[in-house]
């Protein structure tokens, strides 16, 4: 399994480790993975450095390198439901992002780790398909699934799922928000009102995390997104997607550079399965890769 930086630091590492051409390449190599240009060009100057002062580095020496410099940056969260009382999880991110696969992901893992009492809420009522495909979800997995009509206020679908949630006992609620409405104002507003909805509906008896979804693959613009996200209601974790097959990934390094956000897991598949809860070690490995 591959993912990440791997088969081009690979490739890079067939040449020689110490020419100018070998440090452009690295440099090129991180920016094209999205570490951010100012951290590419610092990580690289570093290695520069080491070179000239004590001759050439060898492979081991240059990953070392580069896994302590990305790893300055990123944190890591885990995201585990409070067993003692009821859990409202809001999952947020750009439409495709992989929001809804990694709730029904997060319902699975967080089940057999033991949490009892999970409940689903669609609260993307905007996208044709989206209640449905979270019924699904819930049907295959033999999870509760809190739902009204397409076009119905998320705000409401989130409100009716905690209450049910609470009055039966049920631990934690995964809420599903919409990628994408009219524009990014409407956006903004919705999901203000959704938060603004959860927090004086769970209080300060619920746990209340704010989950951004990030597509490894969307490139820079995954930084636009968390500052948007995290302007708007205050993001508490990222989970980067679609990290499998991909040469970028990268941005975690950004967002946390500029955000200071951590990671909580890594979507690496489209099965059920395919999310590793994970920290800097299992980003670190990932965007490495096996090289
Ligand atoms: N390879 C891979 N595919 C993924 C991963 N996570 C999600 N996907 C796929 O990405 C596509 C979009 O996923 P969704 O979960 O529907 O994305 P969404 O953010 O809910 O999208 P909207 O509801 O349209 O906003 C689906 O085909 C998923 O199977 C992942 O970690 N790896
Ligand atoms: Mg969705």
């Amino acid at each position: 399994m591959i993912w990440g930086l791997g088969e081009k630091l690979k490739e890079l590492f067939r040449g020689k480790t110490d020419t100018a051409e070998f440090f452009d390449n690295l440099e090129d190599t991180l920016i094209e993975a999205d570490v951010g240009a100012q951290a590419a060009i610092k990580i690289t100057a570093d290695l520069r450095d080491m070179a000239k002062k004590d001759g050439a580095k060898t492979k081991e020496d240059i990953l070392g390198l580069l896994r302590r410099d990305l790893g300055e940056f990123v944190r890591f969260e885990p995201l585990a439901p409070d067993p003692a009382g009821l859990n409202v999880f809001l999952v947020l991110g750009v439409n495709g992002a992989g929001k809804t696969t990694t709730i029904a992901k997060l319902a699975q893992y967080y089940r057999g780790a033991g949490t009892d009492g999970i409940v689903l809420a669609a609260g993307d009522t905007f996208r044709a398909g989206a209640i449905e495909q979270l019924i699904l979800h819930g049907k295959r997995l033999g999870v509760r699934v809190v739902s009204q009509d397409p076009g119905a206020d998320p705000g409401a679908v989130i409100f009716d799922a905690i209450e049910s949630a609470a009055a039966r006992g049920e631990k934690l609620v995964l809420a599903d928000t919409a990628g994408r409405l009219h524009n990014k104002e409407n956006l903004v507003r919705e999901l203000q009102k959704i938060d603004k909805v959860i927090r004086n509906k769970a209080g300060e008896k619920a746990v209340y995390r704010k989950i951004l979804i990030i597509d490894a693959g969307t490139g820079q613009n995954g930084l636009a997104q968390a500052k948007v996200f995290h302007e708007a209601v205050g993001v508490d974790s990222l989970i980067l997607t679609k990290f499998d097959g991909t040469a970028r990934g990268g941005i975690v390094v950004a967002i946390a550079r500029e955000l200071g956000l951590p990671i909580s897991f890594l979507g690496v598949g489209e099965k059920m399965s395919d999310l590793i809860p994970g920290g800097r070690d299992e980003y670190l490995d990932g965007l490495l890769g096996e090289t």
